[in-house]
């Protein structure tokens, strides 16, 4: 039995990661930057991209691809800056998959030289085994999570190669250790890049925007 799960779990991985593998050679013939943005739910992932995709559209092309369980107003919180998005509702699914993205591309224009952002499912488990076809996974850890996280949810810290801080506003009226958080994300994860940021004052912006710019030149 326990062999049999283990085949079936290594089956539907391996067919992902063709499919995801598609999906990046598509993206690159386009010099399209792709990044999955993953964190635990309401950590501030689409305030944080209404306020990305308001700067990017002005001098690259950009869309988005949205994931939830269910409904589509994070899809239209992005429409509402004018920037093109695709709603995907995982339905009992905990995470999107490199197919569900595959067919999200077909509704979104070409974005030569652009980026796409994807928004994965608030979670902080599933996400981490699955490749869509990304450049990399960025990670949105919220000051009001608690500093342990990265130990708690190790699998998903080492995926990502950045780690925003986000909500950095609310510091002042926390108790939040950042010495400690930064040494639990350096502990699981010591390459990571990490910029703290706030999608209220604006606060770290420049650093994020600056690493989109560096990677799109390596897309
Ligand atoms: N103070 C503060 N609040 C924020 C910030 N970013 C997001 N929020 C708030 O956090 C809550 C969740 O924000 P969302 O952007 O919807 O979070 P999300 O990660 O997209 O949520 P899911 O898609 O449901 O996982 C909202 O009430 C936001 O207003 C921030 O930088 N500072
Ligand atoms: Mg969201």
């Amino acid at each position: 039995m326990h062999t049999r799960v283990l085949q079936l779990e290594q089956d539907i991985l391996a067919g992902n990661n063709h499919v995801a593998a598609h999906v990046r050679e598509h993206l690159a013939t386009q010099h399209t930057l792709a990044l999955n943005l993953v964190s635990s739910p309401g950590s501030g992932k689409t305030t944080l991209l209404v306020e990305t995709v308001s700067r990017l559209k002005a001098h690259r092309p950009v869309a988005v691809i949205e994931g939830d369980q269910q409904t589509s107003l994070d899809a239209e919180r992005i429409r509402a800056t004018g920037v093109p998005a695709v709603q995907i509702n995982t339905g009992k699914g905990c995470h999107l998959d490199a197919r569900m993205v595959h067919e999200a591309l077909h509704d979104l224009p070409p974005l030569p030289r652009g980026v796409l952002m994807i928004e994965n499912v608030g979670n902080l488990v599933c996400p981490a085994g699955f490749d869509l076809g990304e450049q990399t996974k960025v990670l949105v850890f919220s000051v009001t999570e608690g500093e342990d996280k990265p130990l708690k949810y190790p699998d998903m810290f080492q995926a990502a190669s950045l780690v925003l801080l986000a909500k950095c506003d609310l510091l002042p009226h926390l108790r939040f250790d950042m010495a400690r958080a930064l040494a639990c994300i350096r502990q699981v994860n010591p390459d990571a890049t990490i910029i703290p940021l706030s999608s209220t004052t604006g606060e770290g912006f420049d650093a994020w925007m600056d690493w989109i710019e560096q990677q799109c030149a390596k897309a």
